[in-house]
């Protein structure tokens, strides 16, 4: 009898219409912090009360050093396996989609291509103020401000309460519509509106799949729920398709 990898496997072969979503986890292996649970926690504060409007709007001193300081931190990851094993899906795979709530560039690093970062990135800035929005790799000041109009600039990221940028919701929810499969990976399933595309997914028939080291809210929905290191599973996941 197959075991649950093996049957996973068996389901991405072909043409099949896959869509990804990953979260924190996947990153995880590289060296970036989760974002709940121990490693997410920054100088006392929660990462949590850092990523919202309200905390930048009264100590964006506190929230830019905390955003300088992951940046920085960043630049000196690689991407890991789980990262690859996604790249490599791709390049096998005609109809596949990545969908991720990283912002650390690590998929693209890897060579993801068809990917869609829904809650921004840590390497864009944009102003408060004006239009000015940038891609920017280099060490930015404390308090960095926007060359065109002297506002204070803020990180290019999707905090609580704000809307993911215009599209980037709709392209999601009509891939998932037509998914033949949806792989959750390494994301707690607690932060809208991602936490609702496994059902999505369900309600039109795909099959679902969650890679995580530990259950999350959504495990009861899964088809499928292969629990350990994204690292080690994806990789067997896409070795499996060159076979
Ligand atoms: C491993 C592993 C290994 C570890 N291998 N696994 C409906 C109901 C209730 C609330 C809401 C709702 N709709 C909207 C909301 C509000 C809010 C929300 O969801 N709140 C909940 C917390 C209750 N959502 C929003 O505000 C969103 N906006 C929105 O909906 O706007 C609507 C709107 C429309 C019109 C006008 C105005 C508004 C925006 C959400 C933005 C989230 N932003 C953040 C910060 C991004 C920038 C930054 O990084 O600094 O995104 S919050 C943070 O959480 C970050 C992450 O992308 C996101 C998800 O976290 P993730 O990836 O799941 O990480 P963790 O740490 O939680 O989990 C890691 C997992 O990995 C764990 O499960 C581990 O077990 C696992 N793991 N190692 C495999 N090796
Ligand atoms: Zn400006």
């Amino acid at each position: 009898m197959l075991g649950e990898l093996e049957m996973v496997k068996a389901m991405l072969g072909g043409d099949r219409r896959v869509v990804v979503l990953t979260g924190a986890g996947v990153s995880a292996e590289s060296g970036v912090p989760t974002f709940r649970g121990r490693d997410g926690l920054w100088k006392r504060h929660r990462a949590e009360d850092l990523a919202r409007p309200d905390a930048f709007a009264a100590h964006p001193e506190l929230v830019w050093e905390f955003y300088n300081w992951r940046r920085g931190l960043v630049r000196d990851c690689e991407p890991n396996p789980a990262h690859l094993a996604l790249a490599a899906m791709e390049r096998q795979m005609p109809n596949f989609l990545l969908i991720t709530q990283n912002v650390d560039g690590l998929h693209a690093r890897a060579g993801s291509l068809r990917m869609v970062e829904m809650h921004g990135s840590l390497w864009q800035v944009r102003c408060t103020v004006c239009t000015h929005a940038r891609e920017d790799f280099t060490d930015l000041p404390d308090l960095p401000e926007c060359p065109v109009c002297g506002h204070l600039l803020r990180p290019g990221v999707v905090w609580f309460g704000e809307p993911l940028t215009p599209g980037v919701l709709r392209l999601a929810i009509e891939q998932i519509g037509k998914a033949d499969v949806f792989l959750s990976v390494g994301t707690s399933s607690l932060v809208q509106p991602a936490a609702s595309f496994c059902q999505l997914a369900k309600d039109h028939g795909a099959v679902t799949v969650e890679i995580n080291r530990e259950p999350t809210p959504n495990t009861g929905l899964m088809d499928f729920a292969l629990h350990g290191p994204a690292g080690e599973i994806l990789p067997e996941l896409a070795a499996g398709l060159a076979e």
